[in-house]
């Protein structure tokens, strides 16, 4: 196997900073003691984390107005890959790549399976594209695809899926996330039950396609590209379709995709009470569907969500979830807005671990909101990133990413072979 980052530059890296980790995780040991949190049992537990890159997160994208791209850009999903081996390289908290399609196409996938093998990248989750025209150009999907009023489009759309999937069993993918740009701008333009009712249909053939082991997961999204309606637009709707379709159907939960103020955690619960929180794409947001790094505006949220997780998974009432980010840099070297999200990711997690759930059930028996409050906050306020940190070290990864990365000039030295496409295409994905 070989390394995008080499093994001593991120050892000589950690060398002058790994005393001060020391100094930083045996203080958290002492304070986590006095709770009698057992600090090596939370490192095991961060050490294993894993959360899916998007291969086109390392693209830079853009607005609807604009893109502007950065240097040293991935041309291909080779490239991706290397630009996601990097990131792996330096955190160790992503091992696996989550591609989309038809973008990601290439002619042999077992060339491109071997590929990532080589650099210790797994492909997680795919995810079916029809929310731009099909290549071939005898369809379009402008006016929807699953559930368009032609049968041909409708045909052509599936298709788009169960080529997902077959490129997907190449590469050893367990899961299809399939979400669609459907719905309409206009009062009256289409019928809300005629349409849903041809989603369900679609995903039906889409579902009979399936391999026994793999699971089909459901996104929803209140507005955009459509701006009136769109036909899976809440988590309600995901719900019942999966309901409709089987055991292999789950719901997957994008952070962006709620309206403001949505209590998005009581979403999950209800998800992981019902049996069907299949995934997450993780992002953050201010107004809409954002698309910005995780835990960069609202990072009590995610912990929130986190807290939801752990609690549900201490329970045993969840497995097999799918993490996977799902974000769109435009103003940022993309690789160094992935390490910081998968980290933030893995910060919100680890402060879940943090959080006494036999103590919060007795407070809240006992109707005490203020010391309810108070346990959940405790945790959010610890410090963990000496626990992060080491999780990284001890997993043979960079104690300080963001400076090892920077060190390697990787994108200067990439800009010599990869040119820049140049244009005003948007890239909102
Ligand atoms: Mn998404």
């Amino acid at each position: 196997m070989f390394k995008a980052v080499k093994k001593e530059t991120i050892s000589e890296n950690n060398q002058s900073i790994k005393s001060s980790l020391d100094f930083d995780f045996e203080y958290l040991e002492k304070k986590l003691n006095k709770d009698h949190l057992d600090i090596r049992l939370i490192l095991d537990q961060v050490k294993k984390f894993q959360v899916a890159v998007p291969t086109w997160g390392v693209g830079t994208g853009g607005t609807r107005f604009a893109r502007f791209p950065g240097i040293g850009e991935p041309q291909n999903i080779y490239d991706k890959i290397e630009d996601c081996a990097v990131i792996n390289d330096l955190i160790g908290f992503t091992n696996k790549v989550s591609p989309h399609f038809p973008w990601d196409n290439v002619d042999d996938f077992s060339e491109l399976k071997e590929f990532a093998d080589g650099y210790g990248i797994g492909f997680d989750v795919v995810n079916s594209n029809t929310f731009q025209d099909p290549a071939d150009g005898k369809e379009t999907f402008k006016y929807g695809s699953l559930t368009n009023s032609s049968s041909l489009v409708r045909d052509k759309a599936i298709e788009v899926n169960t080529k997902s999937i077959e490129n997907g069993k190449a590469l050893g993918s367990k899961g299809l996330t399939v979400w669609i740009g459907d719905g309409g701008n206009f009062p009256g333009q289409m019928s809300f039950s005629k349409s849903l009712e041809r989603y369900i249909d679609s995903m039906k053939k889409i579902y009979a396609y399936l391999p026994e082991d793999w699971t089909v997961l459901l996104e929803h999204k209140p507005y955009e590209p459509a701006f009136y309606s769109t036909v899976i637009s809440d988590w309600g709707t995901s719900y019942i379709c999966a309901k409709e379709l089987g055991d292999q159907a789950m719901c997957l939960v994008d952070l962006g995709h709620h309206l403001p103020n949505t209590n998005i955690e009581m979403i999950v619960s209800r998800l992981i009470d019902v049996n069907k929180l299949g995934g997450f794409h993780f992002n953050d947001s201010k107004f809409g569907d954002d698309d910005l790094d995780a835990g960069s505006i609202n990072p009590y949220e995610l912990f929130l969500i986190f807290n939801e997780l752990t609690a549900a998974s201490q329970n045993n009432k969840i497995k097999n979830i799918a993490y996977m980010i799902d974000q769109s840099h435009n103003v940022t070297d993309p690789i160094e807005s992935l390490i910081l999200s998968a980290n933030e990711i893995v910060n919100s997690y680890a402060k879940s671990l943090l959080v006494n759930y036999s103590l919060l059930d007795k407070a809240q028996d006992n109707n005490d909101a203020i010391k309810s409050m108070q346990i959940l906050k405790t945790a959010f306020n610890t410090d963990v990133s000496p626990i992060v940190a080491m999780a990284r070290y001890e997993n043979g990864n960079s104690i300080d990413p963001i400076s090892t990365y920077r060190t390697l000039d990787y994108k200067k030295k990439k800009s010599l072979t990869r040119k820049n496409k140049s244009g005003s295409s948007s890239g909102i994905v």
